[in-house]
């Protein structure tokens, strides 16, 4: 979208409940009126309504679920998270962007977001599934002042915030299944990179990556995903405003934050806890090398560490594996 265009919907946005003339738009902006009726037309064109009443100027009325700076910025009511937003269309991965943007110094609190990534990625080198126009590719940026062991819990941190913002726009609850995929009824619909950028042993930046299939129909999903996958509108039968599951879940996400600077992981610790699934069960915790460890699930401990307690009684600390929950 050209900057102009962009510049006037933030406009729009700002005075959603009022008219904006035109002289006031293009003194904003520094064009003339007829450039801003010639964008105004060009927006219709892409799905907005805008009533346009004579000698009041122009009025939002409704806005597609397209993602872009302007509509994310209108409803956002963190205090500094998401200020910073990188939005583009498509993009190869919003985690590799904002790697790249923190190496070269990108303020805490930066957001990159795309509508479409052509090489998502997950862990250990796999892929993620990032089709345009239906779910939310993001990828923030922070730089807590802490070691670099305690970066785990920053996964742990942000699969509460997302949980919490979905059950507040879509009232759906979901599950947290250990250390970063959220499930609704069994099935994927949340995945969570967390990656690390550290100096000796002090964590100079952590991107978090945040993949949500929202509107996606699953007839659409990949076959491999068919079967494990979900999206909150098969779910809940409806489609959801992505914009606004966007806001949730950075307020969420600050005021967590917020949280876990001020008085440390307990809180997320007990919220995490609330969420999981895997607690109490019999889980096998492949880990990237391999090895596979099966126990009981007894909890995390305050690194964000998963324990498993094995037939002898052992205790296994986990600090990466895929899991599986046994059946029985
Ligand atoms: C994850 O990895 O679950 C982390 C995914 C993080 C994606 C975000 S999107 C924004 C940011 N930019 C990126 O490039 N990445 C991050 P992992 O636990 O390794 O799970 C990957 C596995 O999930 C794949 O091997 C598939 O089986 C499955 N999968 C792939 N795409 C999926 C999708 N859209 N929905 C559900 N499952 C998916």
């Amino acid at each position: 979208m050209s900057k102009t265009k962009n510049h006037i919907l933030k406009l729009l946005f700002k005075n959603r409940n009022d008219y904006i003339s035109g002289q006031k738009i293009s003194d904003e902006i520094g064009c003339s009126r007829t450039a801003v009726w010639k964008h105004i037309k060009e927006l219709e064109n892409e799905g907005y309504t805008i009533a346009s009443v004579h000698k009041r100027g122009y009025k939002l009325i409704d806005a597609p679920d397209q993602l872009s700076e302007a509509k994310i910025y209108a409803g956002l009511t963190t205090k500094t998270l998401g200020h910073h937003l990188v939005y583009q269309d498509e993009i190869p991965s919003t985690q590799k962007k904002a790697q790249h943007l923190a190496e070269d110094g990108a303020e805490e609190g930066t957001v990159v977001l795309a509508d479409e990534q052509t090489s998502g990625r997950g862990r250990l080198g796999r892929s993620w599934h990032s089709p345009k126009g239906t779910g939310i590719w993001m990828s923030l940026i922070i730089r807590p002042d802490i070691p670099i062991h305690k970066a785990p819990q920053f996964t742990l941190l942000t699969a509460v915030a997302v949980v919490k913002a979905v059950k507040h726009v879509t009232g759906l609850d979901c599950e947290i299944k250990w250390p970063n995929d959220i499930l609704y009824k069994g099935k994927k619909f949340v995945g969570i990179l967390t990656e690390l950028q550290a100096e000796a042993a002090d964590v100079k930046a952590i991107i978090v990556g945040i993949g949500i299939n929202v509107n996606a129909a699953i007839d659409d999903f990949p076959e491999e995903l068919k079967d494990i996958a979900t999206s909150l509108r098969a779910e809940a039968g409806t489609a959801f405003d992505r914009a606004e599951l966007i806001q949730e879940i950075l307020k969420a996400f600050e005021d967590l934050y917020k949280s876990y600077m001020d008085e440390g992981f307990g809180l997320i610790k007990l919220l995490w806890e609330s969420y999981a699934i895997s607690l109490g069960r019999q889980i096998y915790a492949r880990t990237a090398n391999g090895t596979v460890v099966q126990g009981l699930a007894q909890g995390i401990n305050d690194e964000g560490v998963l324990l498993l307690k094995d037939k002898d009684g052992k205790i296994h600390k986990i600090y990466s594996a895929d899991i599986e929950i046994s059946s029985q």
